[in-house]
């Protein structure tokens, strides 16, 4: 049998950065996201290689062999309650750059929990496998449903919050600035920034009310409320990167030269609001009906990016492959 998922990031509009000095990825801030519908994760889960049973379990990441560190808990995890656990072989593959701040963790975690439930045949809820996803990546935990989600500060599961159709008009505009791996992993930053940053407790407190409101602004669609919120989130979070020891800046000129350009845009009521994550990449918040301007205008003014245009998007999907007989392969 081989079982194929696919998943889509989840990009935070409000932040988690931070986790809980005990537990394994607890949140120290509660994040609000939206699932970024033209990203994809893609896994493939088999038992077999040339009709011989794999020996051990063994994931592969864009073709690449991986240490097992953060994919053990998941599969472990799901596997403990199959009927007939077996070792398996995971094959991951993205449609953008992985580990350069596109949460390409998140959805390539969730499609593994997915993937494991089907191939097990173990059928558990969507609950668990956002706990079972945020052992490999806490952002994983909201990957698992589509739409918009929440995962509250010290919570084992994210939550989803609102269907994907709650607002069709949405768009995030991903501008790829650069597909190089980040330098700092998100984990590393994250403990660094909790350890040495001075503003850390000051960032969790903020953070708790930036929530509260983005929340509010965005079961109301109110795009003014939500940018304003998601703004102050991502600049309250890079201000403790900026000032750990040693600092993290993940920026690049042209990210500022994009986040510039948003100023310009809002000031002539354009209804566009930036946002990042853990690498140089920025993504801009918007309405259908000023895509196309925003990107003409993100194209003209850093000409070495690429613009991908983002719905929202819905939960993973999941297909079982089996012999022609109907028998699971192997
Ligand atoms: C987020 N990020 O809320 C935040 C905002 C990046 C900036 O979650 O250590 O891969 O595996 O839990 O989830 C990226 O970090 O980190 C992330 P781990 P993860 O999306």
């Amino acid at each position: 049998m081989t079982v194929v998922t696919q998943a889509s990031p989840s990009l935070a509009l409000i932040k988690y950065w931070g986790k809980l000095p005990s537990g394994v990825n607890l949140a120290a801030t509660s994040s609000l996201a939206v699932t970024l519908g033209a990203l994809h994760s893609q896994t493939c889960i088999t038992d077999t290689v040339d009709g011989a049973p794999v020996p051990e379990d063994v994931v592969f990441v864009d073709g690449e062999a991986q240490p097992l560190d953060r994919f053990a808990p998941v599969i472990n995890g799901v596997r403990s309650h199959a009927d007939f656990p077996r070792p398996v072989r995971a094959e991951s593959t993205n449609t953008f750059p992985t580990a350069a701040g596109l949460a390409s963790s998140s959805s390539g975690l969730a499609a593994l929990a997915v993937g494991l439930d089907a191939f097990f045949r173990t059928r558990l809820p969507l609950e668990s496998l956002s706990s079972l996803a945020r052992l490999g990546s806490g952002s994983a935990c909201r990957a698992v449903f589509g739409g918009f989600t929440t995962w509250p500060a010290g919570s084992e599961t994210a939550e989803p919050f609102l269907p994907a159709d709650h607002w069709e008009e949405l768009r995030v505009l991903i501008v790829v600035l650069e597909g190089a791996k980040k330098p700092v992993s998100s984990r590393d930053g994250m403990e660094r920034t909790r350890l040495t940053s001075p503003y850390y407790s000051s960032w969790v407190h903020t953070s708790a009310n930036l929530f509260d409101e983005g929340c509010a602004a965005l079961t109301r669609r109110d795009i003014e409320r939500l940018g304003s919120a998601m703004r102050r989130s991502y600049l309250a979070m890079f201000s403790t990167m900026f000032t750990s020891d040693p600092p993290i800046i993940y920026w690049l000129p042209e990210s500022l030269a994009v986040i510039r350009l948003c100023e310009r845009l809002r000031a002539q009521g354009v209804p566009v609001w930036e946002t990042m994550d853990a690498g140089p990449q920025v993504k801009l918040v918007t309405l259908a009906s000023s895509a196309d301007s925003v990107t003409a205008a993100v194209r003209d003014s850093v000409p070495a990016s690429r613009v991908i245009r983002s719905p929202v998007g819905g939960g993973p999907t999941v297909e079982v492959h089996t012999t022609d007989d109907g028998q699971p392969h192997g």
